[in-house]
């Protein structure tokens, strides 16, 4: 474990910050430097709620710029490029040719896929926050549409399983891209091998893993982005329970929105039960969620920290609720980790607790898990995951994510999401 010194809460905070500035680029925070130069949407979306509490103006400016790179079907992309970083990171703007769709925006060059929707949830939080009441009104009203039309893009063209349920047609969608969930439905993919130079690093699976994320993500490309050859032809097609269970979310938190933008909140509320529906319906499997591969046609068995993502959802039957916190609390997962979460069951023959996605843990999946504790009344759950990660972050720094046995950093450092959340969680333990 690499050691260091214990920091106390206000040191720690200071050391967020300073993340945080450095890693400001204009009015957008990258991930990390060198390791992700441009503006990510998830991530952002995770700085906004870091920041939602302390500064209402940074928060707005840091979601807005990356609604700057909306497509007109109403798509989020899931990378805004840096225009003088522009290759610095593969695959970059002339892989994905954003300006050659009629449909992206001029003058920003973007990726073509998506992330999980988190953008509604953190609005709701700086809307929450907000000192001054009429400034958050006017942010509110100003992005909602654009809110809006990115869950109808979801509703419209990412329904492919027709139950509901948005599917993501790529890892990188997912946020969790090395997951071992998408082993199977990737293996059936052609193994073509392609040139190109990033960055190796010993957390990141290997080449002939990532060719397939490059020759899926150039198929959608050459198709145009087109929906209609997602629903008949894209071989990648999978319903992810934290993409939906984040989603569901963020319907929730654009129905409470809805009212201050002048809209009416009836048809989110009415799309949360909708999802949460099709997510019990087709997703729930002893005691956790699991991903539904479309093309397979079956259940994804691996167990995974995405499973809990439904959780998110207060209005989840109490039953289902329960389950998915006994799972949680066994020693499939929170049981046998000296750090949580671990981001793959530590049974499962996947379980690597170095390799992205694969089983360390992460302050964003621990956040989203102490969020969803928090509102199905589980405090004590919820300060635990609250301890347990400003121990990870005041031991081993701002790094990427972390190993779940022994809690040494892994990945990249002075990274964002990381610095963000710990704003806000300690926040909350001051609180508590
Ligand atoms: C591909 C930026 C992103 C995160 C993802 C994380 C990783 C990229 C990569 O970094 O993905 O999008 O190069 O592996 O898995 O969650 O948004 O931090």
């Amino acid at each position: 474990m690499e050691a260091r010194s214990a920091v106390d809460d206000a040191a720690l905070g200071r050391e967020a910050w300073s993340v945080l500035d450095a890693n400001r680029t204009g009015s957008a925070t990258v991930p990390a430097p060198g390791l992700y130069p441009h503006q990510w949407s998830w991530d952002s979306a995770f700085v906004a709620i870091g920041l939602a509490r302390w500064d209402t103006r940074r928060a707005a400016a840091e979601l807005l710029s990356l609604l700057a790179g909306q497509w007109r079907t109403g798509m989020v992309p899931h990378i805004v490029f840096h225009p003088a970083r522009a290759e610095a990171y593969f695959p970059g703007p002339s892989v994905w040719r954003s300006h050659d769709h009629p449909a992206a925006p001029t003058g920003v060059l973007t990726s073509g896929l998506t992330q999980p929707p988190l953008h509604a949830l953190a609005v709701r939080q700086v809307w929450r926050h907000a000192a001054d009441r009429d400034e958050a009104a006017a942010l509110v009203r100003r992005i909602y549409p654009m809110l809006a039309a990115q869950h109808d893009y979801l509703a419209a063209t990412r329904d492919l399983g027709g139950a509901g349920l948005a599917a993501i047609v790529h890892p990188w969608e997912s946020g969790m891209d090395d997951s071992p969930v998408w082993d199977e439905p990737l293996e059936a993919l052609p193994a073509v091998r392609y040139a190109y130079r990033r960055e190796e690093l010993p957390e990141r699976h290997p080449d002939s893993h990532h060719d397939r994320y490059v020759w899926l993500a150039l198929r959608y490309r050459d198709s145009g982005y087109d929906g209609a050859y997602l629903r008949l032809d894209h071989p990648f097609a999978i319903e992810d329970p934290m993409f939906n269970g984040i989603w569901l979310a963020s319907c929730q938190a654009l129905a409470e929105l809805a009212p201050v933008a002048g809209s009416d909140p009836r048809p989110h509320e009415e799309a949360a039960a909708r999802i949460r529906t099709a997510l019990l319906e087709r997703l729930w499997s002893d005691g956790l969620f699991h991903a539904l591969d479309l093309r397979g046609g079956r259940l994804i068995p691996v167990r995974a920290i995405g499973g809990f993502g439904p959780l998110l959802d207060p209005g989840l039957p109490f039953e289902v609720a329960m389950a998915l916190v006994a799972t949680l609390e066994s020693a499939r997962f929170m049981g046998a980790a000296g750090y949580p979460v671990p981001s793959c069951e530590i049974r499962a023959p996947q379980f690597d607790r170095s390799r992205y996605w694969r089983g360390p843990s992460w302050v964003n999946t621990n956040w989203l898990l102490r969020r969803a504790a928090t509102v199905h009344g589980r405090t004590e759950l919820a300060r635990q995951l609250t301890a347990a990660t400003l121990r990870l972050v005041r031991q081993a720094g701002f790094r990427e994510c972390f190993d779940p046995f022994d809690g040494s950093g892994r990945g990249g450092r002075d990274f964002s999401w990381s610095a963000a959340l710990t704003l806000d969680l300690l926040a909350d333990s001051a609180e508590s």
